[in-house]
Formats: C-alpha cells, sequence, structure tokens
C-alpha cells in the first residue's frame, strides 16, 4: 500500500524541529525551574480582601435623574409637512392618524398644485427626540384642517412652544396658527419648509407677508431632513427656554 499523507500536516513543523521544541513554545527549556507550577510562593498571611476592578462596582453616585420632558407642538395649515416633520426626526416609530383624502374634500382641502398628497391627519401625531441627557422632546403635530381646530386647544395644553410650519408657496393657510399662537401667548417660531429646496418668497417679505414681530424668530428649513427639523427646533426650544426663564424672573 502506497504511504498516503494528508496535505494539510506538515511532516516537519513550521520553523523546523527547533521550532517545536518546549524552549520554542513555552520559552523554557524542559526541566528548567519554573516550567511547571509557581514561579513565586504566594505571599503569607491571609488574601488581601476582594477589590473590584476600578469602574465595575457599586458608586456612591445617585442614579441619574430621567430627562425633563419639554412638550412642542408642531403646527401649521393644511398639507405644510407637519407629519413630515415629526417622521423625520421622531427616534421611535411616530403615531400618526392619516386618512385617506376622498372626493368630498376636493374643493375644501387644497394642498397645492404641486402636491401629491394623498391621506391627511386627522387627530394627531406623536414623536420624540432626546436631545441630551436632561431633556428630551415630546413633539404633536396638530391636523392641518380649520374643521380640526376645536382640537389644538387640547394639544397645545401643557405645550411649552410650537414649530409653524409655512409652505412659502401658500402662505394664507398659516395665518390661523399664527393667530392661534399669539392669542394664547405661547412662544413659537415660524419655520418655513423649503419645498424642493425652494422658497417661493425671501425669508424678509415672508415675515411682511405674515405680519409677525421681530421677537418671532423665522427659519428656513426641509421637513423631510433630520437635522434641519433638529436645528428649527432647538430654535423653539431657545425661544421657550427664554421665556421660561424670564416668567421665573418676573
Ligand atoms: N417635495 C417636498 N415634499 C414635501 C416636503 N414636506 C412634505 N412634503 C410632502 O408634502 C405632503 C404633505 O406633507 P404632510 O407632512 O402630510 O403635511 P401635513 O402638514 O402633515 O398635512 P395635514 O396633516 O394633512 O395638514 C406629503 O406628500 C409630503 O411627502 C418637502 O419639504 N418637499
Ligand atoms: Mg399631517
Amino acid at each position: 500500500m502506497d504511504f498516503v499523507r494528508s496535505p494539510e500536516w506538515p511532516v516537519v513543523p513550521i520553523g523546523g524541529l527547533a521550532g517545536n521544541s518546549a524552549t520554542a513554545r513555552y520559552s523554557t527549556a524542559p526541566g528548567t525551574p519554573g516550567a511547571v507550577g509557581r514561579a513565586t510562593p504566594p505571599p503569607a498571611g491571609p488574601p488581601p480582601p476582594y477589590r473590584p476592578p476600578a469602574g465595575t462596582g457599586p458608586t456612591n453616585r445617585p442614579p441619574a435623574a430621567p430627562p425633563v420632558p419639554v412638550k412642542i407642538l408642531v403646527a401649521g395649515g393644511f398639507g405644510v409637512g407637519k407629519t413630515t416633520t415629526v417622521g423625520a426626526i421622531s427616534e421611535i416609530a411616530p403615531l400618526t392618524t392619516e386618512a385617506e383624502m376622498t372626493s368630498a374634500g376636493i374643493g375644501v382641502d387644497d394642498p397645492g398644485v404641486r402636491s401629491t398628497k394623498t391621506t391627511t391627519t386627522v387627530a394627531m401625531d406623536f414623536g420624540c427626540v432626546t436631545i441630551d441627557r436632561s431633556l428630551k422632546l415630546y413633539l404633536f403635530g396638530t391636523p392641518g384642517q380649520a374643521r380640526f381646530g376645536f382640537m389644538w386647544d387640547d394639544l397645545a395644553r401643557g405645550a411649552l412652544g410650537a414649530l409653524v410650519v409655512v409652505d412659502s408657496a401658500r402662505l394664507d393657510d398659516c395665518f390661523p396658527a399664527i393667530d392661534f399662537f399669539e392669542r394664547a401667548g405661547l412662544p413659537f417660531v415660524v419655520g418655513v419648509n423649503a419645498f424642493d429646496g425652494r422658497l417661493a418668497l425671501e425669508l424678509g417679505e415672508i415675515r411682511w407677508a405674515l405680519a409677525i414681530g421681530d421677537h418671532v424668530p423665522l427659519v428656513q428649513f426641509d421637513a423631510r431632513d433630520r437635522l434641519s427639523v433638529r436645528d428649527a427646533l432647538l430654535v423653539v426650544l431657545d425661544r421657550a427656554l427664554d421665556r421660561a426663564t424670564r416668567d421665573r424672573k418676573a
């Protein structure tokens, strides 16, 4: 019978026979002291008390406080991008209440000629986003049509501020939202949703047309872009904190 050898088992180990010696493998020659057993005898006396590795044991620090919840409204006229705004930033799957738009809405609900919109919010949108360890925003999107206006009072309860989303091509649709927050005395920021990255008017013209005071921030943002929405919400937060600080001083 012929001698058969598996190709993956070389006859001579890699590095030659010397490479397979105890010295090469364990760095000690066979028979030398220390090759077997303990190199140094244990110290006399009882073993030291157990200490967990640094950073793993219990600490005296109090447990971290949960982030402060802040309620923010995302409001505005019909089809301006409120649901899109909440969905773009929410860290949870947003709660939406979208219903199919039917022919009954033709002539009543006008989302603009460019819109491919097929659904509309019939109650509210809900999402949340953690700003940092101390602050978490809870976002409530309002319905857009005037006939759902009665819900705004309830949605606004407890809110610290609002982002009023505006379509620059349909400015008149956002007047009720601006009136609402001015009357409610709630800090708000006007966010012009740049549909397709373009505004129909300059920001200065929009401010003039909406007749909002200089104290009301007016920002351009993209409702589909998370970072853009985040920046707009930070302006709302800034304004809300500003108001809260002033109220506390007064
Ligand atoms: N091209 C473009 N489309 C957008 C933008 N924002 C929203 N849309 C689209 O515009 C339509 C309206 O968006 P929604 O977020 O449903 O608007 P809404 O304000 O919640 O509408 P209602 O709740 O019905 O009042 C949807 O088809 C979106 O996909 C945008 O910035 N650019
Ligand atoms: Mg909506």
